[in-house]
C-alpha cells in the first residue's frame, strides 16, 4: 500500500518530510504513480477534482491544510473514503499571532499609513486603545478558540459565534443563526475563522455588513468564498465599514487587476495566515497512514455530512 502526493503547493517539501519520517513507506508524486491500484492513501491540497477516481483502493483522504473545502467540493470525491485534516498546534499559534497582528495594526492605524495616498502626508490620526473594540470571532473551533485566547491574554473583549451552543468560561459564544443579529451588533473588530460549507458560504454580505456598528472593521482568515466582494466595497466605500484585512480570496493568487489592491481601506495579504509546515504536521499523516494499515480508528477525522 502507497501514499500519493496531489498539491499544487511544493510536493518536494512534503516528500523530503516524509521520507525522513519513514524511509519504509511508498510515497509517489501525482501524476508518476508506478502503479495506482496499491494507493491506500492521498495527501491532498487544491487537487484537480475527479482525479481521486483514477485510485480504484483509496481509503483516505487527508487534506496538507486545516480547511477541507477544497475535497468536500469535489462532485467526484469517491463515495466511501475517509477525509481527515490537519489540527497542529502550531496551525493555530500562527493564527492567533497573525490575528492579533492585524488587530494592533488597525487600532493604531498602521494599515492605513501604508504609502497609497496621493503625496506624502504627515497625516496623524486618532487611535483606538487594546480597551475600545470588542472583537467577535465567527467559527470557534480549533483556530478560532486559539485566536480567542491570545487576544482575550493581550486584554481584549472578546465574544464568538458557533453552529452550537456551549459556555466558556471566558468569552461569551452565541450561536446559530437565532443569535447572530445580537452577536454582530455588539462588535467593532469581525474575524472570520469559519470553515467553508453550503451554509457559510457568502455569509459575509451587505446583510451581515449592515448589522454591525458603523466603523467596523472585517477580517477575513478563513476562505474567500465566504466574503461577497462587491458588498464589501459597497459597505466600505459608503462609510459604513473602516476597513478590512484579507488574507483569502474568491481566486488566489488575487488577479492583478482586481479592486482591493489599491483599495486605501483594504489590506491585501497572500493567504499567509497560518500555513502548515510539512516538517510539523507529517507526524500526523504517518501516524494515520499506519493506523490504517492496522485497521484502527484515524484521527482528525471530518463528518463529511457535516461539511467541516
Ligand atoms: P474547526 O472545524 O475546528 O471550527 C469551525 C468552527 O466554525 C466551529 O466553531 C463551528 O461551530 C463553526 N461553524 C461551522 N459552521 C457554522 C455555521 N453554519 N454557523 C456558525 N458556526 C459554524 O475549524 P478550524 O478552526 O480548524 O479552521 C477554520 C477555518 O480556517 C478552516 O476551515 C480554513 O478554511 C481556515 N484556515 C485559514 C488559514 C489561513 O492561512 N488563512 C489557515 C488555516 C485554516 P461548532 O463549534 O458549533 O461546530
Ligand atoms: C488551511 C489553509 O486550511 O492553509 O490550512 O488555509
Amino acid at each position: 500500500m502507497s501514499i500519493v502526493i496531489i498539491s499544487d503547493r511544493d510536493p518536494k517539501a512534503w516528500l523530503s518530510a516524509l521520507k525522513s519520517k519513514a524511509t519504509e513507506v511508498e510515497v509517489s508524486v501525482y501524476p508518476e504513480v508506478r502503479d495506482k491500484s496499491k494507493v491506500d492513501y492521498a495527501l491532498v491540497w487544491n487537487y484537480p477534482h475527479g482525479v481521486l477516481t483514477e485510485f480504484p483502493n483509496l481509503k483516505v483522504v487527508a487534506s496538507m491544510g486545516a480547511g477541507v473545502d477544497h475535497i468536500l467540493s469535489d462532485p467526484e470525491l469517491p463515495k466511501d473514503v475517509l477525509v481527515t485534516r490537519v489540527v497542529d498546534v502550531q496551525l493555530g499559534i500562527d493564527m492567533a499571532e497573525f490575528v492579533l497582528a492585524v488587530v494592533l495594526s488597525h487600532l493604531r492605524n498602521l494599515l492605513l499609513h501604508k504609502g497609497t495616498e496621493p503625496g506624502k502626508q504627515w497625516q496623524p490620526r486618532p487611535y483606538l486603545r487594546i480597551s475600545d473594540p470588542k472583537i467577535g470571532i465567527m467559527g470557534m473551533g480549533i483556530l478560532g478558540n486559539r485566536v480567542a485566547e491570545k487576544l482575550k491574554s493581550a486584554g481584549f473583549n472578546v465574544i464568538g459565534w458557533a453552529r452550537t451552543q456551549r459556555s466558556n468560561r471566558d468569552f461569551g459564544i452565541f450561536s446559530g443563526k437565532e443569535e447572530l443579529n445580537s452577536f454582530l451588533s455588539e462588535i467593532h473588530i469581525l474575524v472570520c475563522l469559519l470553515p467553508l460549507t453550503p451554509v457559510t458560504e457568502n455569509i459575509l454580505n451587505k446583510d451581515l455588513f449592515s448589522k454591525l456598528p458603523r466603523n467596523a472593521f472585517v477580517i477575513n482568515v478563513a476562505r474567500g468564498k465566504h466574503l461577497v466582494e462587491k458588498d464589501l466595497l459597497e459597505y466600505l466605500d459608503n462609510g459604513h465599514l473602516s476597513g478590512a484585512a484579507l488574507d483569502v480570496f474568491r481566486t488566489e493568487p488575487l488577479p492583478e487587476d482586481h479592486p482591493f489592491w489599491e483599495h486605501p481601506k483594504v489590506h491585501v495579504t497572500p493567504h499567509i495566515a497560518s500555513v502548515s509546515r510539512p516538517a510539523s504536521v507529517v507526524g500526523q499523516v504517518l501516524e494515520n497512514y499506519r493506523r490504517l494499515q492496522k485497521d484502527q480508528p484515524l484521527g482528525n477525522t471530518v463528518e463529511v455530512a457535516k461539511g467541516y
